[in-house]
């Protein structure tokens, strides 16, 4: 017998993700439902061979169910995240609402499964920001070699993290600027098509964005408190996969031999680095897997143990649904959770 498994968003990038990675890998799912907002209940969605109609967030019942991969917005999370949590139901969340509260864990598995531990407070576990996930899998092993002090990063980031409406406006004022005038920008402050926007999320006082922050303070609650970091968060015009040139400041010195040897063998990361023309992956190559994709390794020298590199990964996949689901998977490795469907 299998998991009833809830998909909370299940009309978004993300949650259509999410029921896609569920069939892929043959998630131990007996029963699988999609949850939408009002206005889509009814509407069907792909699970494998099956359509499935999503259910309305208001009248369900959490009872017995297993895992709420939830992918609905912090303000959907904030309301209803505690409330399907005290159902006993473990909820798996992608929004920031909970992601620095210290009673919920947030999870990479590939770098801080033992954290999973501590769900229990709130039955809430969060997942990180796209572009912290891809990052952070890509730092740990250099960080278990030669200590991290320093980080500095530079994001390209596809409009597909900003949602669909997002997408779309890209698309329609690319296809508008050769056709007719481009639409004027809805979605994002200034033009995306043929543009880079360097803002994603709010501004602080400090004049940083929010997502810039984001990256900082999950990069310490995930991997280590005392890495600094620094980020520049920019939006390109890429349908879907982020790109993060990162510049990292060891403690202890690396080779780029050495930095190569333990990514190839590092979990989630797949080296892809040839010094050649086209040796690099770029985010059209990465979508749809799962992988975390490095490029680029080379020596700093204008600081003592630098190293520079290129990663690249699907947002929608690692940065988001393909985590979310690899958190459950390891739940139920580490059995750490008893199946209550019946
Ligand atoms: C973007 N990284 O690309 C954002 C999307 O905190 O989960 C995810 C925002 C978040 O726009």
């Amino acid at each position: 017998m299998g998991y009833k498994v809830a998909v909370i968003g299940a009309t978004g990038n993300v949650g259509r993700e999410m029921l896609n990675i569920l069939e892929e890998r043959e998630f131990p799912a007996d029963e699988v439902i999609p949850i939408a907002s009002r206005r889509s209940v009814g509407r069907e969605v792909s699970y494998g061979d099956a359509r499935l109609k999503c259910r309305d967030l208001e009248n369900f019942d959490f009872t017995g169910v297993d895992f709420a991969l939830m992918s609905a917005g912090s303000a959907i999370s904030k309301e209803w995240s505690p409330r399907i949590g005290a159902t006993g139901c473990v909820v798996i969340d992608n929004s920031s609402c909970w992601r620095y509260d210290p009673d919920v864990p947030l999870i990479v598995p590939e770098v801080n499964p033992d954290a999973i531990a501590g769900f229990t407070k709130k039955n809430i576990i969060a997942n990180p920001n796209c572009s912290t996930a891809q990052l952070v899998v890509v730092l740990k092993p250099l960080h278990d070699a030669a200590k991290i002090k320093r980080v500095v990063c530079s994001t390209y980031q596809s409009v597909s993290g900003a949602g669909k409406e997002a997408m779309d406006e890209l698309w329609n004022q690319t296809k508008g600027i050769f056709v007719t005038d481009p639409p004027s920008p809805e979605k994002f402050t200034k033009q995306i098509a043929f543009n880079v926007i360097p803002h994603i999320d709010v501004f602080l006082d400090d004049g940083s964005t929010k997502e810039e922050w984001k990256m900082m303070a999950e990069t310490k609650k995930i991997l280590d408190p005392k890495i600094k970091l620094t980020a520049t968060c920019v939006r390109v015009p890429v349908f879907v996969g982020h790109a993060e040139a990162v510049n990292i400041e060891f403690e202890n010195p690396l080779s780029t031999e050495e930095a190569r040897d333990i990514l190839r063998d590092a979990p989630g990361v797949l080296l892809v680095d040839k010094r050649e023309d086209g040796g690099y992956v770029t985010p059209v190559e990465c979508v749809g897997d799962y992988a975390t994709f490095v490029s680029r390794i080379r020596d700093d020298q204008t600081i003592d143990n630098g190293l520079t590199l290129w990663c690249v990964s699907d947002n929608l996949r690692k940065g988001a649904a393909l985590n979310t689901i690899q958190i459950a998977e390891t739940m139920i490795e580490r059995g750490l959770l008893q199946k209550k469907a019946a």
